[in-house]
C-alpha cells in the first residue's frame, strides 16, 4: 500500500491516462485490475517527456501472475545468430524452462585456429530467447572445474536471482545445478554471463545474449530480419590451445559470435528488407566501434531499453562499449557485399604480433636471410606496408593475421569482420556467393584517355619522397 501511495504522489490518475497509459495498466497500478504482468507490459513509457519513468509497475509485475509463454513465429519473430545457436527450451506448466550447462567447449575461431574455451551447452555465446511477460525457469548445471554463477545482465529480477556469487547467492560448485526463476517484465537485448572469477570465466568465453521480445511491439518496431551478434576478444598465443585469461591489454583474436573472418557467416538479406542488428559486448577490456559500409543506420536501443524515436541517432559506426548492447536498424535498399567490422585496425587482424621493429620504409637487405639461420620461422615485416604479407600461417594451430579470398583478390581483413550481403529478390538466405557488379559499377584501372579527359597530367603527379627505402639511401642491415 505504501508503495502505491508513494507512486501516486504528485501524479493524478487523470494525468496518467492523459499521458497515454492504457486504462488496464492504470487500473493494475492502482490495484483494481487483476494482478498479471500485463501492467508492466503496457505500462513503461507512461512518463512524459523529461520525466524519469516510475518502475514500480515493473516491481509489482515481478510478483504477479505471468502471461502465457510465447511461441516463436506466433508471438515473436526469432532472431538469427550467425555462427551461434539458441539454448533450447520447453514449456512446463505455463513456465518456459531452459537448461544452461556451463562446460568446456572447443571453438574453431577460423580455419587453422582452435582453442579450448568455456561456454554453455557446447556453444560459445549461445542465445537465450523469450517473450516479455512470460515466466522463465533457468537451470544452470556447472560442469566446470571451478564454481560459477549466471548473472542476467540488464534483466529486471528479484535480487536473489541476480547471480552474483557471494552477494546474492552461493557460487554453484562443480557438479551442482542451481535454479533461477522469474517473470520477464521488461523487454530488450539483454545478456547473461558468469559472475564468479569473471576474469577467467568471461575471458574464456562465458557470455551470451538474452533476447526478450516485446509482448506488444508497436507496428513501426517490427523488422524483416533480426540478427544477434556477440562481440568478444581473446588472447591466444600462436600454437597455444587455451586462451589466456590473464591478458589485460594485448588481445590478438577478435570475434563476432566466436568467429574471426573469414569464418564469420555473412548476414544475407533481400533488397528492401528492414534489418535489425543487435550487438552485445561482454569482452574483457575493449570497446568496439562497429562500422557498416554504405548504409546509415539508426541507433535505436541499448540493453537498458529502446530509445524514444526522438533520441534515435543516424550513424554509420556504433560504439559498443564493454558491458552493453546496441541495436541498429536500417532498410537494406542497396544490393552488394557490404563490410561490417570493428573500426579499430588491430581488431580486424588475427594473432597480430606487435613486438616487431617498424620496417615500413626500411630496406631490410639480407636481414631475413641472416635471421632464418638462427630462427627458421623468422619473417621480416613488410617494408612497403603489410597488406599482402600476412596470408601465411607458419605455426601449427595459428591463423593468418589477415585475409580471406575475395572476388577481387585477398580481402585484407580478419578478426571482427563480417559481410552484409544484400541481394535482389532472394527468398532463401544461404550464402549467395560474391556480388556481381552491373556494368560500369566497378572501380577499375584508370586509362590514359580517362585522365586526359579530366585534365590529369601524369607528368605532374608528385614523385615519391626520397627516403631510406630508395636504394641510394638504404642502410645495409
Ligand atoms: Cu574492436
Amino acid at each position: 500500500m505504501s508503495m502505491q501511495h508513494s507512486h501516486t504522489r504528485g501524479v493524478s490518475r487523470r494525468k496518467l491516462l492523459a499521458s497515454g497509459m492504457t486504462a488496464g495498466a492504470a487500473a493494475a497500478m492502482f490495484g483494481t485490475g487483476d494482478r498479471t504482468v500485463q501492467a508492466a507490459v503496457e505500462g513503461p513509457g507512461a512518463a512524459g517527456i523529461g520525466e524519469i519513468p516510475d518502475t514500480a509497475d515493473l516491481r509489482r509485475a515481478l510478483y504477479a501472475r505471468p502471461l502465457p509463454p510465447g511461441l516463436p513465429g506466433r508471438d515473436y519473430m526469432p532472431v538469427e545468430a550467425p555462427n551461434s545457436g539458441m539454448i533450447p527450451w520447453k514449456i512446463m506448466d505455463g513456465v518456459k524452462v531452459f537448461h544452461l550447462v556451463a562446460m568446456e567447449v572447443w571453438n574453431e575461431f577460423c580455419p587453422g585456429l582452435k582453442a579450448l574455451c568455456w561456454g554453455y551447452n557446447g556453444m560459445i555465446h549461445p542465445v537465450l530467447e523469450a517473450l516479455q511477460g512470460e515466466r522463465v525457469r533457468i537451470y544452470v548445471t556447472n560442469r566446470l572445474p571451478e564454481a560459477t554463477t549466471t548473472h542476467w545482465h540488464g534483466v529486471y529480477v528479484p535480487c536473489g536471482m541476480d547471480g552474483l556469487a557471494g552477494l546474492t547467492q552461493k557460487a554453484i560448485p562443480p557438479g551442482e545445478t542451481y535454479m533461477y526463476e522469474f517473470n520477464l517484465v521488461d523487454h530488450g537485448t539483454k545478456m547473461f554471463h558468469s559472475h564468479f572469477d569473471e576474469m577467467t570465466q568471461i575471458g574464456l568465453g562465458m557470455t551470451g545474449l538474452f533476447i526478450i521480445h516485446p509482448r506488444n511491439p508497436a507496428p513501426n518496431r517490427t523488422v524483416d530480419r533480426d540478427f544477434a551478434i556477440m562481440l568478444h576478444e581473446w588472447r591466444i598465443d600462436p600454437g597455444a590451445w587455451r586462451p589466456n585469461p590473464l591478458e589485460m591489454t594485448d588481445f590478438n583474436v577478435f570475434t563476432m559470435n566466436a568467429k574471426s573472418f573469414p569464418a564469420t557467416h555473412p548476414l544475407v538479406v533481400r533488397t528492401g528488407q528492414k534489418v535489425r542488428i543487435r550487438l552485445g559486448n561482454l569482452g574483457p577490456m575493449d570497446h568496439h566501434p562497429i562500422h557498416l559500409h554504405n548504409y546509415s543506420f539508426q541507433i535505436v536501443a541499448s540493453d537498458g531499453g529502446e530509445y524514444p524515436p526522438s533520441a534515435w541517432q543516424p550513424a554509420t559506426t556504433v560504439l559498443v562499449p564493454v558491458g552493453t548492447t546496441r541495436t541498429v536498424e536500417f532498410v537494406a535498399s542497396n544490393p552488394g557485399d557490404w563490410a561490417m567490422h570493428c573500426h579499430m585496425t588491430h581488431h580486424v587482424m588475427t594473432q597480430m604480433g606487435h613486438n616487431f621493429p617498424n620496417m615500413i620504409g626500411v630496406k631490410p637487405g639480407r636481414l631475413g636471410h641472416q635471421m632464418r639461420k638462427l630462427l627458421p620461422d623468422y619473417m621480416t615485416m613488410g617494408q612497403t606496408g603489410m597488406g599482402m604479407t600476412m596470408g601465411m600461417p607458419s605455426i601449427p594451430n595459428s591463423a593468418p593475421m589477415l585475409g580471406g579470398k575475395g572476388p577481387h583478390g585477398l580481402i585484407d581483413m580478419g578478426g571482427m569482420f563480417t559481410i552484409l550481403k544484400v541481394r535482389d529478390g532472394i527468398t532463401a538466405y544461404q550464402d549467395p556467393g560474391w556480388y556481381r557488379n552491373p556494368p560500369g559499377e566497378l572501380a577499375l584501372n584508370a586509362t590514359a584517355a580517362d585522365m586526359q579527359r579530366d585534365g590529369i597530367d601524369p607528368r605532374r603527379i608528385p614523385a615519391p619522397v626520397p627516403g631510406p627505402s630508395s636504394p641510394a639511401a638504404s642502410p645495409e642491415y
